[in-house]
């Protein structure tokens, strides 16, 4: 979608937020679509908040992450990745680059129940590509255990060892855990329960996340299995999380001496 398709929203690219702007937009126009859910907005907004004292920036640990969930990924049976509003919305088409390349089928799960939504996000996925949709059909679908919440409506997910779960609540998180599947997250806030409970944390932001996956993915398809065990054995998602938070303490110290070399116009 172009950022600037819409007259309320006209960003010059010179704008030095430009590309934090155009994925604002990019959440606004989906929620008047009904791809995303009101509370979207919101997420998005503690995503930024996140993504703002960590340089908006891929880091170190974020790329080791994204090394083990590409080779998890590779390495698992039944793969699936779950797609909500948010994530339809940002980057659909480069999420269809991703299942295909990686295998993993792409199944529509929403925390926020609304008619018409289903179909709004599947429309934006076919239009990026996308054949194959799961969870779109309420007579496939059946109840995760141990889940009150609308996202223990599943399909694939019900069978899959392996789930990806970006910008997700934690309530499914824990409940996918219990059930002995393996989790990945995509999640700015190192410290939410998603982030604590997955077995994969990547704490960056979706729209660099995933076409970094795509490039690592192409490299770690060229291993072999024994190799992309031991990548994954040796993450640890724990030890992680904690160089994450060393990161952004670092990045704000850096911060405190720029903000005496702002001179007043
Ligand atoms: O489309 P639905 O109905 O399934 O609802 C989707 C949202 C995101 C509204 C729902 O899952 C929700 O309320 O999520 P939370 O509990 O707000 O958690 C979302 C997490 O994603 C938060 O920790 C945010 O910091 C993080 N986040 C937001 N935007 C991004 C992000 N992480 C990575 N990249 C982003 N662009």
């Amino acid at each position: 979608m172009n950022p600037n398709e819409n007259q309320d929203y006209i960003v010059p690219k010179s704008h030095p937020r430009y590309e934090s702007l155009k994925f604002r937009h990019k959440i606004i126009e989906g929620m008047k679509k009904l791809v995303v859910a009101e509370a979207g907005l919101i997420a998005h907004g503690r995503g930024e908040c996140f993504d703002y004292i960590l340089g908006e920036k891929t880091t170190q640990a974020a790329k080791k992450a994204i090394e083990a969930a590409v080779a998890a990924l590779l390495l698992a049976e039944k793969p699936v990745i779950s797609v909500n509003g948010n994530v339809a919305a940002l980057i659909p088409d480069k999420l269809v680059i991703l299942s295909n390349t990686v295998n993993a089928p792409l199944e529509i799960n929403l925390f926020y129940q609304k008619g018409g939504r289903i179909e709004a996000i599947k429309n934006i996925l076919q239009k990026a590509g996308a054949t194959e949709i799961y969870g779109t059909d309420p007579k496939k679908m059946i109840e995760l255990k141990g889940l009150e919440s609308n996202r223990r409506k599943v399909e694939l997910i019900a069978q899959a060892d392996l789930v990806m779960v970006p910008l997700e609540d934690g309530d499914r998180t824990e409940a996918l855990k219990r059930l002995n599947k393996t989790v990945i997250t995509v999640d700015l806030n190192p410290l939410s329960r998603t982030a604590l409970w997955a077995d994969i944390t990547i704490v960056d932001n979706i729209v660099r996340t995933i076409p970094e996956m795509i490039k690592v993915a192409k490299e770690l398809k060229k291993l072999n299995n024994l190799q992309l065990e031991n990548i994954v054995k040796n993450f640890d998602n724990k030890k992680n999380i904690r160089k994450t938070l060393n990161l952004i303490s670092e990045y704000i110290d850096k911060q405190k001496e720029k903000v005496f070399d702002i001179v007043e116009i």
